[in-house]
């Protein structure tokens, strides 16, 4: 089964080894303020789905979308999309959001039996008079949409849920899946996705399957705007990974995004921003993982996390494939 890893190594290798084709490398020169980052490694093949929209001129909100729905359908990853891992209860429940620099949003929680939440969330932000919803009125509002609904667990899943059985202990790890613990209990990492587009907007998607062994009915921070995910056009975009918990106490992307407003720049913002879930809980902090990814209004982009071993993909015309380390506040890497 190819892992997050040797997917990054062969996109990698596949990058160097093959010229872009010509149309998409013209459009690229077109659109030379786009850029969009993501979270994590897998954020590399996000941000390559993200990049045919944003390289032929196309708006971030579709870049983002598209970006996200790549992830959410990586057959390996165990903590986005239909591949995640399910509650406690050996239920699978999603948790997406998107929102545009202008201040439009949507989000869904706690969905079941549905593909793309992203895109879910995506019409709840268009079609509905709302912003959030919910469970089965989540998964209700979707199939009047055209979703269909089915069974989304995988067997792997369903097996590594029935392994976690035998201990049933909830213990988020620090950087689960890059850990590689054995048996795969990776029970934590998001797609958090911002993307800046050749007409200046801003956009941003944050898509997961949450925390893995979570209780049933448990929302992270994901789809909540302004912890999981805040977008402002007049100023920047941040996203988060990690103990979503954290992020919904201190109002995180949001708090990122308003440091930035105040004149940080997006790793100073991260910085501060870890600083505050530090300060809140000095103790959890020891043992728990939070990440920041910011981009601001002219590209720039920053991270900070907690623990070391965050890593955070950047494409834009020059480089489609970069994936770089975030500093970090413990500065050995904690399993
Ligand atoms: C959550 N923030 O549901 C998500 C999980 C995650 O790295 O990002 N883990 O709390």
């Amino acid at each position: 089964m190819t892992t997050r890893r040797t997917f990054l190594q062969t996109s990698l290798l596949g990058a160097g080894a093959l010229a872009l084709p010509k149309a998409f490398s013209s459009a690229a020169g077109k659109s030379s303020r786009a850029k969009v980052v993501s979270t994590w490694d897998f954020g590399v093949g996000a941000n390559g789905a993200a990049w045919k929209v944003l390289a032929a001129g196309g708006a971030a909100l579709d870049a983002v979308e598209a970006g996200a729905r790549w992830a959410e359908a990586d057959l390996c990853n165990p903590t986005v999309g239909h591949c995640g891992n399910p509650d406690r209860d050996g239920v699978l429940t999603l948790d997406a959001s998107i929102m545009a620099g202008d201040g439009r949003c949507g989000s869904v929680a706690a969905l079941e039996d549905i593909d793309h939440p992203i895109s879910v969330a995506r019409a709840v932000m268009e079609k509905s008079p709302h912003v959030m919803l919910v469970g089965a009125g989540a998964q209700q509002f979707a199939v009047q949409q055209g979703f269909a609904k089915k069974k989304l667990i995988t067997p792997e899943a369903a097996q590594r849920w029935r392994e976690w059985l035998k201990t049933a202990e909830y213990k988020p790890q620090i950087n689960a899946e890059r850990a590689k613990l054995p048996g795969n209990k990776d029970n934590h990492d998001t797609l958090g996705m911002l993307a800046l587009d050749a007409s200046g907007n801003l956009a941003g998607a944050c898509t997961t399957s949450g925390m893995a062994w979570k209780l049933h009915g448990r929302v992270g921070d994901s789809p909540i705007i302004g912890a999981g995910l805040y977008v402002d056009n007049d100023v920047g975009a941040a996203t988060a990974s990690g103990q979503g918990e954290e992020m919904i106490r201190n109002a995180a992307s949001h708090l990122v995004v308003e440091l930035m407003r105040q004149g940080r720049s997006p790793a100073q913002a991260c910085r501060e921003a870890i600083d505050r879930v530090v300060h809140k809980r000095p103790e959890a902090s020891k043992t728990l993982q939070v990440c920041f990814l910011a981009m601001n209004k002219d590209g720039e982009v920053g991270a900070f996390a907690l623990h070391k071993g965050f890593v955070y993909a950047v494409c834009d015309a020059a480089k489609q494939d970069a994936l770089l380390d975030s500093q970090s506040v413990y500065t050995t890497e904690q399993t």
